[in-house]
């Protein structure tokens, strides 16, 4: 059912060109959101929710995963953030009507703007097998034909669970508790195709799969090196951190091959003197380098400070300082000895390096690199931050390896001001891998989850999101569900993504709004629409709270206010405990075990018995009564003693029954209820950061070698990196402008370097067909094509490219991945211009 995605913009031929901004932020931002956001919600409901964005009272911004400050402003919330919640606060609605108006041939004929534009879903809704329409379902219908469709399968193995990184800790933890009760780990998420590369590395590297900063760290950091990042469009709130660096002192140096507005000059809003006097200088420098050439950076600053200790050593040597033969003062020879291990290795390759490769590979000057080695050097206490622009290449676990071995010859983890600091993207997608949304859980979670639950979860690994495409493709995913997010349109290779899902029997997605994947379904889908961030979620006679963790560790709760757009919706929470309880409860097979407590609160007998004294794996194994396995295996599951055992409407109705589950399955949670109480922040313990305590392999903090890799670019081709708009979040497109790099009105262009252009034999404005060209392992060239891009000129580097996803996911080939980590090279593409006949 592949279809060819609508290319609308273009064809108005309206895309407008302006110079680049070169200031981002100030009021001009704030002006332009609340008017997207009067345009969604009008003007009382704006100030109402706007107000609300991450206070203590109110929700966590479903924009993104940058932590709140301690001192919060009256506003804590930025342009894009205030883009975020107008999108889901809306007072647009998608009812039955609507899906009774638009049949589904008409619907995949839109793109994902138009899409998203329509407003919030309102009715559970199913699309049959054959049907040209969506209909309305119950809730009762639509969960019974789940139950039934996972009881069908062969093999639990042939269901995909995916997850978006917006869902809260508590329905994650449910989520992937129902996916393993089932007997399957396949839980693909969004984190696949985003900081997998820096939790490979940094696990391997570090012994934990997170950043090792908090935001005081990067108030007091002494230099900070932001690479493959656009904080002014996609965290704007880390401006305002990165400005209090700057304040105190700090140094800033970008790394990116575009020159991007928020880093070069910043206007905060929310201060008189951003506003006033033409804002923050932000970056002191900037390393404008080739696509892919990071891995040389961080081995050029490593190899200069190498040399720069040496040379100290020799120095202090020669002056007859005693004992300093070997050590110089530039490294920090007392962490390396006491807290790393292959050291080594490292210095040895490092000597090995040539500065000739290094500089052809970044396109940076030895002279510029060695001026970051010195900015390095000098500098007391460093963090490197990264994001998107580091993660999305066949080489980012090496690339990612080598900032770690940079810091750590400065001992520049685990003191203040100093560490690595991936960026999350999503609000919650750090929490979720924390509470299990993992296709390769670890041993120990799985442990104390089986105790938990009396079960015994699945130990083989699952399928990530490119596994689990491939698997669509060969027909064997029978079951797919969604917890969020738009799988079809964020996912690479979109053809092929498109052909596999149709061979699913039934896909359901569970959402806000309408986006593509909800009409590229399988033969049967089911649209369950949710609430979001902003609304209020009253279950079991109570308003609910859920709670995030974000980018740096810190887990707080959420709270919406407003007034959920229909009676009909229930939270991702209610949806999943019903499934459990229809899949694995005690009336399993028979009548609904939650349609008890409907609006009262939870039993307290069930209470106790999900809440045992004594070792839960004792007491909830004794739960585990003859009638609950009778009527497992009457539900048709594989293992029929070996379902999960809890009360799962207690837990529909009082999440903070789920939070206990959480605190005892999960190491840090310790007083999770109250330590969330009052707005108060729970900070998940950090070995690396809290005590320099790394569980690698060896215990140590691990230098690594890294033989240099690089992109390179035949003749007559650029390299193609696949971004983001200013007025997107991800496949959300809220807009059709990128304002900071000068684009209006359409999103189907291509940047190039002007040089590259006239080589190339075109013209700016020129609409050509982006090509890409995948080489095979066995040497076949595979090649696809995404119709109809304008040409812009634009200050990227010569062989260098860009341009918006996702419109161009269908050019990154499912087998481009990254090494180690499998995330898809979507900032590696290889692409040849076309001109239009
Ligand atoms: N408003 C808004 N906020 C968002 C999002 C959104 O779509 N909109 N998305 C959220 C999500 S899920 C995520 S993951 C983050 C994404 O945040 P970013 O990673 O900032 O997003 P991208 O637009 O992919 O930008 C990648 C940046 O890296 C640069 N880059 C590309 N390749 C390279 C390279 O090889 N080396 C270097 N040094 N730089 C490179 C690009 O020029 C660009 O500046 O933002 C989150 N926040
Ligand atoms: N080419 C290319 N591809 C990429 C990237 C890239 O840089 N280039 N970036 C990758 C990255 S970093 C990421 S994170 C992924 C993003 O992949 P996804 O997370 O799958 O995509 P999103 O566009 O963020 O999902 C948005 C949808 O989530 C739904 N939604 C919003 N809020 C809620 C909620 O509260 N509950 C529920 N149930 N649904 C909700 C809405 O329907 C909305 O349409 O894309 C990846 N794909
Ligand atoms: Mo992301």
């Amino acid at each position: 059912m592949a279809t060819k995605p609508p290319t609308g913009d273009i064809d108005e031929k309206r895309v407008r060109v302006t110079p680049p901004k070169k200031v981002a932020v100030g009021v001009p931002a704030v002006l332009h959101a609340l008017e997207m956001a009067n345009e969604q919600m009008g003007v009382a409901r704006s100030v109402q929710t706007l107000l609300r964005v991450n206070q203590k009272d109110g929700f966590d911004c479903p924009g993104c995963a940058w932590p709140e400050e301690d001192k919060r402003h009256i506003a804590e919330f930025c342009e894009n953030g205030a883009k975020a919640v107008a999108e889901e606060a809306t007072l647009r609605r998608v009812g039955p009507e609507f899906f009774a108006a638009h049949s589904i041939d008409e619907l995949r004929a839109h793109d994902d703007w138009w899409l998203g534009q329509q407003g919030r879903l309102t009715h559970p809704m199913l699309l049959d097998d054959g049907a040209t329409h969506y209909r309305p379902i119950s809730w009762d219908d639509a969960l019974g034909l789940i139950a039934d469709e996972l009881r069908a399968l062969d093999d639990p193995d042939e269901a995909v669970f995916y997850t978006s990184g917006r869902t809260s800790n508590e329905a994650a933890f449910l989520y992937q508790l129902l996916v393993r009760g089932l007997g399957t780990n396949n839980l693909p998420d969004c984190s696949n195709m985003c900081h997998e590369s820096s939790g490979s590395a940094l696990t391997e590297t570090i012994g934990i799969g997170k950043g090792t900063v908090s935001i005081e760290d990067i108030h007091e950091a002494d230099l900070l090196i932001v690479a493959g990042q656009n904080p002014g469009t996609n965290h704007p709130r880390m401006l305002s951190a990165l400005e209090k660096a700057k304040r105190n002192g700090a140094t800033i140096i970008a790394v990116n091959p575009l020159p991007e507005a928020g880093l070069m000059r910043f206007e905060n809003p929310q201060t008189v003197r951003g506003v006033a006097f033409g804002g923050t200088k932000l970056a002191d420098g900037f390393v404008q380098i080739r696509l892919g050439g990071d891995q040389a950076l961080f081995q050029a600053i490593g190899k200069h400070l190498l040399e720069a200790d040496a040379a100290s050593a020799a120095a202090s040597s020669a002056a007859g300082a005693e004992g300093a033969a070997l050590q110089g003062s530039v490294l920090d020879h007392d962490f390396i000895a006491a807290h790393t291990s292959g050291f080594d290795g490292y210095r040895q390759a490092m000597a090995d390096a040539s500065w000739r490769e290094l500089v052809a590979a970044t396109g940076v000057p030895e002279k510029a690199l060695r001026r970051v080695g010195e900015a390095v050097r000098t500098s007391k206490a460093t963090i490197v931050c990264w994001a998107m622009g580091l993660t999305q290449h066949k080489h980012s676990v090496p690339t990612l390896r080598e900032i770690v071995n940079t810091l750590l010859l400065q001992g520049n983890i685990g003191r203040p001001g100093a560490g690595v600091c991936p960026v999350r993207g999503h609000s919650n997608v750090q929490g979720d891998r924390t509470v299990g949304i993992y296709e390769k859980p670890s041993a120990v979670f799985l442990d104390a989850l089986d105790a938990e639950f009396a079960f015994a979860a699945p130990r083989e690994h699952g399928f990530d999101t490119v596994g689990a495409i491939r698997a669509m493709r060969d027909g064997r995913v029978r079951f797919f569900m969604g917890m969020g997010g738009n799988f079809v349109s964020a996912t690479p290779d979109t053809a092929v993504v498109e052909a596999g899902m149709s061979h699913v029997g039934l896909t359901v997605q569970v959402s806000t709004k309408l986006n593509r994947s909800h009409v590229v379904t399988g033969r049967r889908a089911l649209l369950l629409p949710t609430l979001g961030r902003t609304d209020r979620d009253r279950r079991g006679g109570r308003e609910q709270r859920v709670t995030v963790e974000d980018s740096m560790g810190a887990v707080h709760a959420s709270r919406g206010r407003l007034a959920p757009p229909s009676e009909e919706l229930l939270s991702e929470v209610a949806i999943v405990a019903r499934l459990c309880g229809l899949l694995f409860g005690a009336g399993a097979g028979g009548a609904a075990p939650w349609s008890a407590p409907a609006g009262g609160t939870a039993d307290p007998a069930r209470h106790d018995r999900a809440y045992p004294e004594r070792t839960p794996t004792e007491e909830a194994r004794q739960a585990a009564t003859a009638e609950e396995a009778g009527a497992a295996e009457q539900a048709g599951l594989r293992h029929p003693s070996n379902v999960p055992h809890a009360d799962w409407a207690a837990l529909e109705h009082d999440y903070a029954l789920i939070r206990a589950h959480i605190q005892r399955v999960v190491p840090g949670f310790e007083d999770y209820e109250e330590r969330i109480d009052k707005g108060r922040t729970l900070h998940l313990p950090n070995g690396p950061r809290d005590a320099r305590r790394f569980a690698t392999v060896d215990g140590k903090a691990r230098f690594t070698v890294n033989a240099l890799e690089y992109p390179r670019i035949p003749r007559g081709r650029l390299l193609l990196q696949t971004l983001r708009s200013h007025d997107q979040y991800n496949t959300t497109i809220y807009g059709k402008d990128d304002r900071y790099r000068g684009i209006h009105g359409g999103r189907r262009v291509v940047l190039v370097n002007a040089k590259d252009i006239a080589a190339l034999g075109f013209a700016e404005n020129d609409i050509v067909d982006l090509v890409s060209e995948w080489t095979r392992p066995d040497g076949t060239v595979e090649e696809r094509r995404a119709e109809e891009f304008r040409i812009v000129a634009y200050r990227t580097p010569r062989g260098n490219a860009a341009a918006y996803y996702p419109e161009t996911n269908v050019l990154v080939p499912l087998d481009s991945v990254a090494d180690v980590s499998g995330t898809p090279t979507s900032k590696s593409v290889v692409i040849r211009l076309e001109r239009r006949a």
